[in-house]
């Protein structure tokens, strides 16, 4: 299993210009996945993605790309020729996360991020997501992706809050290059039992996020964490646990979607503290899994 780190952890950005240094700093503190947001990297210029990827090599560092969609890139929309030109732009996602040599490519990628224009459509816009993703996925499986489907909570989306709701979508859409990414986040919010989502999920678990309940890094609490990652080994699972800690005020984070309202590491932290807070974190989660 592999583990990764979310890059905003370091930055208040979702994203930045810093991705070696990055990669290199992912790997001092035991991670072997640094997971980025895409946007940039739809126009990078080659000298960039030459260094990332020089990077990941030097550190044995893989990159995994993530975002939310937006009305442009809804792959749910009802007229056929917007919805044709979402599956073009996810195709654009995919060319541009595997310049990085990114092999998966997660988040609220099937419809909006926190839009509730069309809640009372939920049947009819997951039929759509269908064939849809089946040509998404196509393309994904020819770039050897994997496009792992976010399940988040009621309040930025209405399609998937589930994992068996994700698990129903993927068995319609099979294609093995569509998949679900479970955030324990989210989980804690709408499942009634986290280590049962893993298990619905089963082999179309592509991907798996933890926070602790307030999104800072996990650490002991009342999250039932030797349960999540017992059923984590019990579906053989052996993608990648990334942390995305959401804990830093005033940046894209906090203002642009992770409605951080107070700072949430320690006052003064500096950047040793914060990657010791990480590498504390990860020894939690390895004495468990
Ligand atoms: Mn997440």
């Amino acid at each position: 299993m592999k583990f990764g780190i979310c890059y905003c952890y370091w930055s208040k950005d979702w994203e930045g210009t810093d991705y070696p240094q990055a990669i290199a700093r992912a790997r001092k503190c035991g991670f072997d996945v640094l997971e980025i947001f895409y946007g940039r990297l739809l126009d990078m210029a080659q000298k960039e993605v030459d260094e990332i990827k020089a990077a990941c090599k030097e550190y044995d560092v893989e990159i995994y790309c993530c975002g939310g969609f937006d009305k442009e890139h809804d792959l749910t929309q009802k007229d056929p020729a917007a919805r044709a030109h979402a599956i073009e732009k996810a195709k654009e996602i995919i060319k541009a996360a595997s310049r990085v040599g990114s092999r998966n490519f997660s988040g609220i990628n099937y419809s909006q991020w926190c839009n509730f224009d069309n809640p009372l459509d939920k049947e009819e816009r997951l039929s759509l997501a269908v064939p849809s993703l089946q040509e998404v996925g196509k393309f994904a499986g020819d770039y050897g992706l994997s496009w792992n489907m976010e399940v988040v909570n009621r309040f930025e989306n209405y399609l998937l809050n589930t994992a068996k709701e994700a698990a129903d979508l993927c068995k319609e859409v099979n294609s093995p290059n569509i998949n679900i990414l479970l955030d324990i986040f989210h989980g804690m919010i709408e499942e009634d039992d986290l280590a049962e989502a893993i298990k619905t999920a089963g082999d179309h678990l592509g991907h798996y996020h933890m926070g602790s309940n307030n999104r800072r890094p996990p650490r002991p609490g009342f999250l039932p964490w030797k349960d999540v990652c017992q059923a984590l080994k019990d579906i053989n699972y052996d993608r990648c646990v990334s942390f995305e800690p959401l804990v830093r005020t005033g940046g894209t984070v906090a203002l642009g979607g992770g409605n951080v309202w107070r700072e949430m590491l320690p006052q003064g932290a500096d950047d040793k503290m914060l990657d010791d807070i990480l590498i504390e974190s990860l020894n939690f989660i390895k004495g468990m899994i």
